[in-house]
């Protein structure tokens, strides 16, 4: 068994529920950290609560979006040098991915490698892992499939590897985690695989295009983030008025990096766990960060957690970039 430790916290019952890959990372998790997140100021959540079973679809949807334009940048990059990637990556490799999700972009590399021992998807969201893996069984029968339903951003056990073992961690979700917990997750990721990590890294561009991103004229993204609230409803039994809270995403160029807040319009009180909380008008819950990086960031960034970067691919606009970091 190897280990990543992103968190001191020894959670017996997540490294189980990796090891057995069969059940959703529990719901406490996001009672407590939500608990946690409305009794400090100012108020913050983890990103990684968005993903129950409607939150990932809304997501699905989001990565359609005209101005959501990473999935289809990245999804062009690894079309266009899915070969040149499966050179990186090499034969008889084990894939793991963090963040899984519908495992579309997987399947890009998959069609161009030399005999791929066996494909780890690690989802936080288990119905949504285990629908994707199943349809990847049926499209790839020579292919081993061990789906792992868990949270990779807490620690991560994986049983022993089937191949020299390679990460891939598409669509940015690095941009999720502050520059610290960015270098900390690369490097237990490097403590946990053999070759390397093909990463997707949203790049730094004009801020009026991350904006637009993140503010879709469909109001998809605004339902993914209210969708936070309407889950808390639904499994907490909060009552939450979804109508009261404002979806407000903007970029920091100081910090280079989208916030995505709930705003609440208005003074009022909402009840959870027996507990009640106020918010003022225009007090925020802060959802989510997405970073964005240069080349030359990320590079570094990747350099300092032990990797050697190799081959990036960048779109002819520069709006996305896929590393190969080698170990
Ligand atoms: C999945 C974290 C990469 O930051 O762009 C999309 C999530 N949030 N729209 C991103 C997201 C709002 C996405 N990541």
């Amino acid at each position: 068994m190897s280990s990543l430790p992103l968190r001191a916290t020894p959670d017996f019952r997540a490294v189980m529920l990796a090891v057995i890959g069969d059940a959703p990372p529990s719901r406490g998790d996001f009672a407590s950290d939500l608990l946690a997140a409305l009794a400090q100021r100012p108020r913050a959540i983890a990103p990684k609560h968005f993903y129950d079973a409607a939150g990932s679809a809304l997501f699905e949807r989001i990565c359609e979006l005209p101005e959501y334009y990473p999935t289809r940048t990245e999804l062009a990059l690894l079309r266009r040098h899915a070969r040149e990637m499966a050179e990186c990556i090499g034969a008889d490799a084990e894939i793991v991915e963090f963040g899984a999700g519908s495992s579309r972009k997987v399947r890009l590399l998959l069609d161009a490698l030399r005999t791929p021992r066996r494909f780890v998807p690690i989802d936080i969201s288990a119905e949504h892992l285990h629908e994707a893996a199943a349809r990847l069984r049926a499209d790839y029968p020579a292919l081993e499939v061990l789906p792992l339903a868990a949270d990779f951003t807490r620690r991560l056990t994986l049983p022993p590897a089937a191949g020299s073992r390679v990460g891939f961690f598409p669509g940015s979700s690095i941009g999720n985690f502050d520059p610290d917990d960015a270098l900390a997750f690369l490097r237990a990721a490097a403590a946990v695989l053999d070759r390397g990590l093909l990463i997707g890294v949203d790049l730094v561009k004009d801020p009026a295009r991350l904006h637009a991103a993140y503010n879709d004229a469909a109001g998809v993204t605004a339902a993914f983030n209210l969708n936070l609230l309407a889950r808390a409803n639904r499994e907490l039994g909060a009552d939450f008025d979804l109508a009261a809270f404002d979806h407000y995403a903007y970029y920091d160029p100081r910090r280079q990096r989208i916030e995505m807040h709930l705003v609440s319009r208005r003074a009022q009180t909402v009840r959870l766990c027996g507990q009640a909380f106020g918010f003022d008008a225009g007090e925020s819950l802060h959802t989510e960060n997405s970073y964005k990086y240069t080349v030359e960031q990320f590079h570094a960034l990747a350099r300092e957690a032990g990797y050697r970067p190799g081959a990036v691919w960048v779109d002819d606009e520069r709006l996305f970039s896929v590393h190969w970091l080698a170990l």
